[in-house]
């Protein structure tokens, strides 16, 4: 089975590039580890603090955010990285190429049950002659991305990467410590009858969303004339990968639950990396009105509507939005 590195090399990835790459994936074998320890290591539960958007810190997350924090920082490849759990952009190596955003553990919920989680990253260039400590550097559209991917901590620790070739599947071999190449070029199928969505919201959506998700519920008595079935893991990590591996819509819709958060998927850190994935799989992302790798930022921790999956499905769910 073949190595990462040699992979990417004859994708024509540039060498610096695969270094970084290379150093997330050091940070997410140690977080590989520390979830598998679970209740014997001491890290379940939650802290005290909250982060900047007003949620609760898993003793993970803060965990998490430390490991790649600090691994990416020594590394010297980047020249400034923003997380979910950093309130604001930290400087890096002035004279890196690469910017780097990060959620440390999406789902971190699902650690105190046993269930999904997994880290979610985006690299892009740092504009030429830009300041480490300048935030701007990362209100870029999703579409600068150079490299985008998560580690899915579950029964296997899965890898799903692009840099913008297609999109892969590599399973962490834990003897070895290595990430081997599983699935080449994953397609995510037009047609599927399965669709993600957290129904406890639904009086709390707009319209079009109500009305997409009746009719899906309606199944073979309704205006699709079959029956869909659903899944929701709570996170969005674990969410992808099963519509990356066998088709699917997920959505997380604008609400009105919270005035102050009709959105709740980060754009730089969990909708963009997920959008490449899902686009170089041949599906759509969208967040009802526009492509979502087109959105030109305005703030590191901006949210973002988010429907994606399989094309026909996601295109029949942008029809009722039109
Ligand atoms: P955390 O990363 O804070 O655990 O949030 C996970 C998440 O942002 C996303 O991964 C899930 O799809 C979504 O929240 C689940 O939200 P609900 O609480 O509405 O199920």
């Amino acid at each position: 089975m073949r190595r990462l590195p040699p992979v990417l090399l004859e994708d024509g990835c540039p060498r610096e590039l695969i270094s970084l790459i290379r150093t997330v994936l050091a940070a997410c074998k140690e977080i590989s580890f520390r979830v598998g320890q679970g209740a014997l290591s001491g890290v379940l539960g939650s802290t005290l603090d909250e982060n900047i958007q007003g949620e609760t810190q898993k003793k993970l997350d803060v965990l998490t955010n430390q490991l790649l924090k600090d691994i990416l920082l020594e590394s010297g490849y980047v020249k400034a990285i923003a997380s979910e759990e950093e309130d604001f952009t930290v400087a890096g190596n002035p004279d890196a190429n690469y910017i780097v955003a990060f959620d440390p553990l999406d789902g971190s919920s699902n650690t105190d049950i046993n269930s999904l989680v997994g880290t979610i990253f985006s690299i892009m260039a740092a504009p030429e002659g830009a300041v480490p400590a300048d935030p701007s550097i990362f209100m870029q559209p999703g579409k600068n991305q150079v490299a985008a991917g998560y580690v899915l901590y579950g029964p296997s620790t899965v890898l799903a990467l692009t840099t913008g070739k297609g999109t892969r599947f590599f399973t962490l071999d834990k003897t070895h410590g290595t990430f081997l190449l599983t699935q080449d070029f994953a397609t995510v199928p037009e047609e599927t009858s399965e669709f993600a969505i957290n129904a406890s919201n639904q009086r709390h959506w707009q319209p079009a969303m109500q009305n997409y998700i009746n009719d899906l519920i309606a199944g073979d008595t309704g205006p699709r004339g079959r029956n869909f079935n659903m899944r929701w893991i709570a996170a969005m990590v674990g969410d992808v990968h099963r519509v990356l591996c066998r088709g699917g819509i997920f959505t997380y819709p604008t609400d009105t639950k919270d005035p102050n958060k009709p959105n709740k998927l980060r754009l730089l850190y969990e909708a963009n990396p997920m959008a490449m994935l899902i686009e170089q799989a041949g599906g759509i992302a969208s967040t009802g009105t526009e492509r979502i790798m087109d959105i030109q930022p305005d703030a590191i921790h901006q949210r973002v509507a988010v429907i994606l999956g399989s094309k026909n499905e996601v295109e029949t769910c942008l029809s009722y939005h039109k």
